[in-house]
């Protein structure tokens, strides 16, 4: 093997992706460091890194949030780089900022960039100079309710009211007609300055029905950057994704060539590095626009990793260490049959309520073209602390059809006894005329739960 980029690293996060963290680790011959909260004492993390650091309570605000904790396990345990994973402190420019400062190397693009992603009006603004298709909406943040009037009434109702500094989902108002903005405006900055600590919001054009896709990217540090396909994310509830795929159904070639092209462009002119994801509306007329980045490895990665072949964890270590991607990719990097991702969470499949506990018996299926992210075992515990993934199952295949019968026989022989599970919601979904063609926007899933909630039927 050649020389490792990096001798130690540690990971600064629990649950699967900390696992997915060390298995790049231990095939790039870099020893690792977990660390946990008092709840995530007999994680697998813990027992599969090398060396395993108690950084606090379970509270995430006092252990994996808890920027401090995680740089004195850095320093005592003496690495050379952090992966931050996604969630907790993955998009925090601070953190970033703190460990270059420490000698640190962190895994993740530079924290000014980080800093602009996270500003949702910037990061618009940058995209639609370097070329990407905007939706119409204002030009940067709106200073007074009369100036979102007239931006409105220019590009016409319905119209979205977005937190600048919110992202994902939250601090968003859809607003239908002008009698209704100059209230919800107020609230919007309101609520944004209690959320956030910052009250800009900034204003689109709604797109009623639109379905989710976002593009996977990755730079490196000497200024390139390759698009490695998209994902169609579009089935979502409350904002928490359900199933990813790649590629995504509603996607031309033609037309994820000439995204790839434009966001390469983009991302190149920002300084881009590391691992990310440009976040795109498809309206009905099948037109992308960009809606937001995000400056991290994602939880639905892996079905990226299924059609490309790129270990994109793996990735992200090397670029972080000064690899050039011409050195690590794939040339061409292309995109070979379809993988499918069904997230697997702890909670009630009817009332969504969280449903942590022990897990008395598990079988976790495989076979060809199954893999499965996880980091449960019989008679673990699920702590209340956390968010719900269990598991990732992801099922891929020459095409379609092909990842969605494995995916509905591995849905039949994964058995979690104990807690309840979204598996059988999963089958419910995977076995609908509009999953089966791929006819959905974002709104299906609310529309199937009302359709099929119990009484109904
Ligand atoms: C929108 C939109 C419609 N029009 N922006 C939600 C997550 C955040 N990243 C952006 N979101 C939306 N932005 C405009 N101009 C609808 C959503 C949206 C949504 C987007 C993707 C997936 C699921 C969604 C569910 C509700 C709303």
């Amino acid at each position: 093997m050649p020389s490792p980029p990096f001798k130690k690293i540690l990971i600064a996060n629990r649950g699967e992706i900390a696992l997915r963290v060390i298995c790049a680790c231990r095939e790039l011959g870099i020893k690792t460091v977990a660390v946990y909260s008092e709840a995530d004492r007999e994680s697998l993390h813990v027992r599969f890194a090398d060396q395993a650091v108690c950084i606090g309570p379970a509270k995430s605000t006092r252990s994996y949030l808890d920027i401090p904790s995680v740089i004195s396990a850095a320093e005592i345990t003496n690495v050379d780089a952090i992966h931050p994973g996604y969630g907790f402190l993955s998009e925090n420019a601070a953190f970033a900022e703190v460990c270059l400062e420490s000698g640190i190397r962190f895994i993740g693009p530079r924290p000014d960039v980080i800093h602009a992603m996270g500003v949702k009006e910037r990061a618009r603004r940058l995209m639609k100079e370097a070329g990407v298709p905007i939706l119409p909406g204002s030009d940067g943040v709106l200073k007074s309710a009369e100036e979102a009037l007239e931006v409105a009434g220019h590009i016409g109702y319905p119209v979205i009211i977005k937190a600048s500094a919110g992202g994902g989902g939250r601090g968003m108002r859809v607003v239908r007609e002008p009698a209704d903005l100059p209230a919800n405006f107020v609230q919007a900055q309101q609520e944004a300055d209690a959320a956030f600590g910052c009250p800009d919001v900034y204003l689109e054009k709604f797109i009623t029905r639109p379905r989710h896709i976002e593009f996977q990217v990755l730079g490196d540090t000497h200024g390139n950057v390759e698009v490695l396909g998209e994902r169609e994310c579009t089935l979502q509830r409350r904002h928490q994704k359900l199933i990813e795929e790649s590629p995504s159904p509603s996607v031309s070639a033609d037309l994820r060539s000439r995204t790839a092209e434009t966001l390469q462009t983009a991302l190149r002119a920002v300084g881009y590095s590391n691992a990310g994801t440009v976040e795109f509306l498809m309206d009905e007329d099948g037109s992308l626009y960009f809606i937001e980045v995000n400056a991290r490895i994602q939880v639905e990665h892996p079905v990226t990793e299924c059609v490309t072949g790129v270990d994109l964890v793996k990735a992200q270590i090397q670029v972080a260490a000064g690899a050039r991607l011409s050195d690590i990719l794939p040339n061409p990097i292309t995109m070979r049959g379809h993988a499918i991702e069904c997230r697997i969470n702890a909670e009630n499949p009817d009332t969504f309520a969280p449903s942590p506990g022990r897990i008395t018996g598990l079988n976790l299926p495989g076979g060809i073209g199954i893999r499965v992210d996880t980091w449960v075992y019989t008679d673990c515990v699920v702590p209340p602390y956390y968010d719900s993934l269990i598991a990732k199952l992801i099922a891929y295949g020459r095409n379609r059809g092909e990842a969605i019968d494995r995916m509905n026989r591995a849905l039949d022989m994964f058995v979690v006894e104990g807690i309840h599970t979204s598996i059988p919601l999963h089958r419910r979904i995977l076995a609908t005329k509009e999953f089966l063609t791929a006819d959905f926007d974002t709104n299906f899933i609310a529309r199937f739960l009302a359709a099929s909630r119990p009484g109904k039927n």
